[in-house]
């Protein structure tokens, strides 16, 4: 069959768990949706040459640099993936946007709220000459949550009264996990909380349409030290050295907030929720109806409406070909997996550059995640709203 469709050069930095994740969705993006433009795996950036050649031979990338900035000026990259840790993400992509790349960048944005803020800027003024940007927010791409969200905006739920988003994770439970670059604030820029307390916060705020106007915290870290760790990257550690080093940044983090309208909410983002594995909850309340999700149970949605209360809460198995996404797959009842929505964010970040217009979530929506992290931080280091009993 002949290619009739443009491509366009994808350059990749970063291949620990989001860049094979990323790669699986650039790999399959094309052969699942019909898209006015075809993903190319020009080139993959790792600061190893043997292992980054490694993994662009495993993964599917054409070409190998182990410096992100040759990869930013290559002539066949027209879009820039950033796959690394958060202490990266402002310095690639600035760098990205002014060389006219598109900018598809996991999250949090940032580290800081003053690196999102120059990301916004950059994002901004690139979008004026026709360049996109992106943060890879990807549990927005989950057909229940999008579904989630079609229900609220159709006001299926009347007004909103409360959210109640946990995100529990268990993976560093044993002292013995080594310091990985998630559990260092200078890499990882704070800990369950910007790593999977962002998910909640985008994806609550994306749900009910509206942002917090202000929180109340609680940080722990409830391991102080783990055994440094030779090469580690990612979630999984390798071989120790037997020298212990200091974690610093929190392992939980539980906050209160109040939304735009006067909704309540309470967070919950932990790495130690022992047997919850990748458990992002999310339940919303409303004059007229509830809804509740849970990731470990992806293709399930459950929805309570009051004017059907004996009816409690209906499951809604998301898996019908006019649910978000779902039609481009398999026939109902089949569901779908996290790496799925890794390929829906792909597929409308091409869409939009196709089309001309600003992907959502855009740089500006991760800047206000930003703002909510750093706002829960400071009111934990502060204890201001703690009374002792
Ligand atoms: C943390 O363990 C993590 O890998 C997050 O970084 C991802 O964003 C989340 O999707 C899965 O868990």
């Amino acid at each position: 069959m002949t290619e009739s469709r443009p491509a366009l050069g994808v350059g990749m930095v970063g291949y620990a768990f989001m860049g094979r994740v990323h790669s699986q969705a650039w790999r399959s993006v094309a052969s699942v949706f019909d898209l006015p433009v075809r993903p190319v795996m020009a080139a993959l950036s790792g600061r190893s040459p043997g292992r980054t050649a490694e993994a662009a031979d495993k993964l599917g990338w054409a070409a190998v640099e182990t410096d992100w900035k040759r990869l930013v000026e290559r002539d066949d990259v027209q879009i820039v993936d950033i796959c690394t840790p958060g202490d990266s993400h402002a310095e690639i992509a600035i760098a990205a946007l002014a060389a006219g790349k598109h900018v598809l960048c996991e999250k949090p944005l940032a580290n800081t709220v003053a690196e999102a803020e120059a990301m916004a800027a950059a994002a901004k003024e690139a979008a004026a000459r026709g360049v996109r940007s992106m943060v890879a927010f990807n549990y927005r791409r989950v057909p229940a949550v999008a579904l989630a969200r079609r229900f609220v905006e159709e006001g299926r739920l009347g007004e909103i009264r409360h959210v109640r988003a946990q995100y529990l994770q268990d993976w560093i439970v044993d002292p013995e996990f080594p310091l990985v670059w998630r559990l260092q604030k200078d890499k990882a820029g704070s800990g369950a909380l910007g790593d999977i307390g962002a998910h909640i916060i985008d994806t609550a705020q994306f749900i009910v349409g509206r942002s917090l106007t202000g929180v109340s915290a609680l940080t722990e870290t409830f391991v102080k030290e783990r055994p440094l760790a030779e090469g580690s990257s990612g979630l999984a550690g390798e071989g120790g050295t037997g020298e212990m080093g200091e974690v610093t940044v929190d392992d939980a983090a539980l906050f209160i907030g109040r939304f735009e309208g006067g909704a309540l909410a309470s967070f919950e983002a932990t790495r130690f929720a022992t047997g919850r594995k990748n458990a992002l909850r999310i339940e919303i309340n409303g004059s007229a109806g509830s809804l509740s999700f849970d990731f470990e149970a992806m293709n399930e949605l459950w929805f309570y409406e009051a004017a059907e209360r004996d009816a409690g809460f209906r499951r809604i198995l998301v898996t019908e070909p006019d649910h978000p996404y779902v039609g481009a797959w398999w026939p109902p009842g089949h569901g779908l997996g996290y790496e799925h929505t890794f390929v829906h964010e792909t597929k409308d970040f091409l869409e939009a550059i196709a089309a001309g217009t600003d992907p959502a979530p855009s740089f500006e929506d991760g800047l206000r995640v930003q703002r909510v992290l750093a706002a829960v931080e400071e009111s934990a280091a502060a204890g201001s709203s703690w009374t002792s009993v």
